[in-house]
């Protein structure tokens, strides 16, 4: 699959704001804006901004949990001020505030998220079911990180949807650690590729360069073609780096070594840009001009943000938000 300019140019502006938003959240956690964590994707948004970017509008999306599924949704077209308001503990925020983190857009097929790793692998098989059982064409994006692959219902999914065709896209962010867990201590394949696992299920593979947003495109473009004609899954294993410890703000899990540092050669943005400059897409000018667009939206989220009203729990706001009745 060949990308138009269009959609080069649409990909980089998403990933310039998966990036930049990152580094606002990050800068707001410290402040004390946002109230519980935020597990960064600084260094790995080009997988989840490549991936979501190539849905139709009516597909569905279970994404990785890094960023909070930040660069899925801005890969959707999704309103980052909702998820930002909800970090905030905003009433205005997607859940109205009462998650703190969990991100969920139902204009862009996002329904959701579970706190308990691996928990979309099965219910993507679910969504699924009932796309093809719709048959309206409609195909699910299932992203999941390296350590969560290592979890027992991968095979129950994977299994699931091979044996019954189903319209799935696993797209896996490898970054070859779990919390601060290096791959070789959790994973016994011996390519280090969760390839050859998911290929024993007869669903086809691929790894790809994680960095780079473009090529993360291509192939996930290429594996919902196939999940579309009715052949069932397919994988793609974006290999990419994480830049931040586990989570912000977490002494006790910051890394002895400036991981930072030695991704940059590697950086995603890095890497759009100078290709968007090379093929004559972008300038320096008009990349500066994006930039400083990034920057007025950053700052109408964060008054948006600051201005909504707090959320208040109440005993009858959280039981309504929990029980059908
Ligand atoms: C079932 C379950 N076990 C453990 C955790 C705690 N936990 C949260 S994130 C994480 C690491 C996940 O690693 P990976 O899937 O590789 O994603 P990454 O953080 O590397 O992007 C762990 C162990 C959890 N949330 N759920």
């Amino acid at each position: 699959m060949t990308l138009t300019d269009e959609q080069k140019l649409s990909l980089f502006r998403n990933l310039l704001r998966a990036y930049r938003m990152d580094e606002y959240a990050c800068r707001s956690l410290k402040q004390g804006a946002i109230k519980l964590f935020w597990h960064s994707s600084a260094g790995m948004e080009a997988v989840g901004v490549g991936g979501a970017s190539m849905l139709a509008p009516d597909d569905y999306v279970w994404y990785h949990y890094r960023g909070h599924g930040l660069p899925y949704l801005l890969g959707r077209g999704g309103d980052p001020k909702l998820l930002f308001a909800e970090h905030y503990g905003k009433a205005s925020g997607c859940a109205q505030g009462r998650s703190g983190y969990h991100v969920v857009a139902p204009d862009v097929g996002i329904f959701g998220f579970f706190g308990f790793l691996g928990a979309g692998l099965g219910v993507a098989v679910g969504y699924g079911m009932s796309a093809k059982r719709r048959g309206e064409g409609q195909a699910v994006l299932c992203g999941l990180g390296d350590g969560t692959a290592t979890r027992g219902n991968i095979h129950e999914s994977l299994n699931m949807a091979a044996l019954w065709k189903l319209p799935i896209v696993y797209l896996c962010e490898n970054n070859g650690l779990v919390v601060h867990t290096p791959q070789s201590g959790t994973y016994a394949g011996p390519s280090g590729d969760y390839k050859e696992l998911v290929e024993s299920y007869g669903i086809p593979a691929r790894v790809v360069d994680g960095q780079d947003v473009f090529g993360v495109a291509e192939a996930v473009a290429e594996a919902l073609r196939h999940a579309r004609s009715g052949q069932g899954p397919a994988f793609v294993e974006a290999k990419t780096f994480r830049y931040h410890s586990h989570t912000e703000g977490q002494a006790d899990l910051r890394y002895s070594t400036p991981r930072e540092a030695e991704g940059r050669d590697r950086d995603p943005l890095g890497i759009a840009r100078a290709r968007m400059i090379s093929e004559g897409l972008l300038t320096e000018e008009r990349v500066e001009a994006l930039e400083k667009e990034v920057e007025t939206e950053i700052a109408e989220i964060d008054r948006f943000c600051r201005d909504a009203p707090d959320f208040v729990p109440t005993v009858e706001s959280l039981h309504a938000a929990t029980y059908a009745s």
